[in-house]
């Protein structure tokens, strides 16, 4: 049993006893876990996202990770994935993430493949009820705001206790923001995957996000003004987010967004774009629940429909 998120109080003894089947399904890895109603993170365990990220290996990464995890009286599991999630259905907006991902019936595949029924929601819009729930965002009643920068850049939004899905799955999807400047969109500029390639571009040499984190934190002049760069663009993604939203507070995490100095580097950026402006400026906070939000929001979202 592991348990990595801090322990909030159980509401009751018996919150502890009944635990959730979860899986976090993103673009770099897989988690599967039991969360139980307390928030607390139960028998998790990770593994890589299949590359390239097609169906069929996906589906049966997920389900292989689950099988160890899952218990005999089990009938439901939650999956937070990575993409467009509407009706039990998945697309990649980015393919590149999860290859030929158009329209995946994952209730469909899960439930043939496994005879769970599955509750499916978007990782980032998961994660962002997660903290809501359990972590930066407890006690924001109007709206609340949670930004995930990793593999790609998601985002979701809690307005009045409810995560907001839009129309077509697509709310707060904030890594498609267009970028006027060298075309295309902000995931491919400003996410894990895009320094990843920008830093190898300008070291000359395979350089991964944590490697090029490590170089700036020692002094590389290359790579802190890269990550300047990225920081800069993703306040403006903030700062967008921040004027539509109108959110009491904005979470910042994913693996490169809790990275260390990262935080910090986007509070200059939004600080040095807001300076001198009326208005109230965004108030960004840590992700409190680490990489395990999208795993605890889902299950969050799983009890929170049990009880309704
Ligand atoms: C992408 C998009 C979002 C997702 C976000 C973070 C795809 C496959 N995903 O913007 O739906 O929420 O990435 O996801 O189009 P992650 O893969 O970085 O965890």
């Amino acid at each position: 049993v592991s348990e990595r998120v801090r322990p909030l109080r159980p509401e009751t003894t018996r919150d502890a006893e009944r635990t959730h089947l979860v899986a976090d399904l993103g673009g770099s890895k897989i988690a599967v876990a039991r969360v139980d109603a307390a928030g607390l993170v139960h028998q998790r365990r990770e593994t890589p996202t299949p590359r390239p990220g097609t169906e069929d290996a996906v589906v049966g990464a997920l389900l292989a990770a689950l099988e160890p995890v899952r218990r005999p009286d089990d009938r439901r599991v939650g999956v937070a994935a990575t993409g467009r999630v509407l009706a039990g259905r998945v697309q990649a907006v980015n393919p590149g993430t999860l290859t030929g991902w158009d329209d995946v019936d994952l209730v469909g595949r899960i439930r043939a493949a496994s005879g769970l029924d599955a509750v499916l929601l978007n990782d980032a819009h998961a994660a962002a009820y997660g903290e809501w729930r359990f972590g930066a965002g407890r006690g924001s009643d109007a709206a609340f705001a949670f930004v995930t920068v990793s593999t790609g850049i998601g985002a979701g939004i809690v307005v009045r206790g409810e995560p907001w899905i839009g129309a077509h799955g697509l709310a707060a999807h904030l890594g498609f923001l267009p970028d006027r400047s060298r075309g295309g969109y902000l995931e491919a500029h400003a996410s894990g995957r895009a320094l990843e390639r920008r830093a190898t571009a300008r070291a000359g040499v395979p350089t991964e996000p944590r490697q090029a984190l490590r170089r700036a934190a020692a002094g590389d002049a290359a790579m802190g003004e890269l990550l300047d760069e990225l920081a800069d663009d993703l306040a403006v993604a903030l700062l967008q987010l921040h004027w539509i939203v109108d959110p009491e507070a904005i979470a910042i995490g994913g693996g490169l967004g809790l990275a260390g100095g990262m935080l910090a580097r986007l509070e200059a950026r939004v600080r040095a774009r807001t300076a001198g402006q009326p208005g109230v400026p965004p108030r960004l906070l840590r992700a409190r629940l680490g990489v395990d939000a999208g795993l605890i929001g889902m299950a969050a979202w799983m009890d929170r429909h049990d009880r309704t």
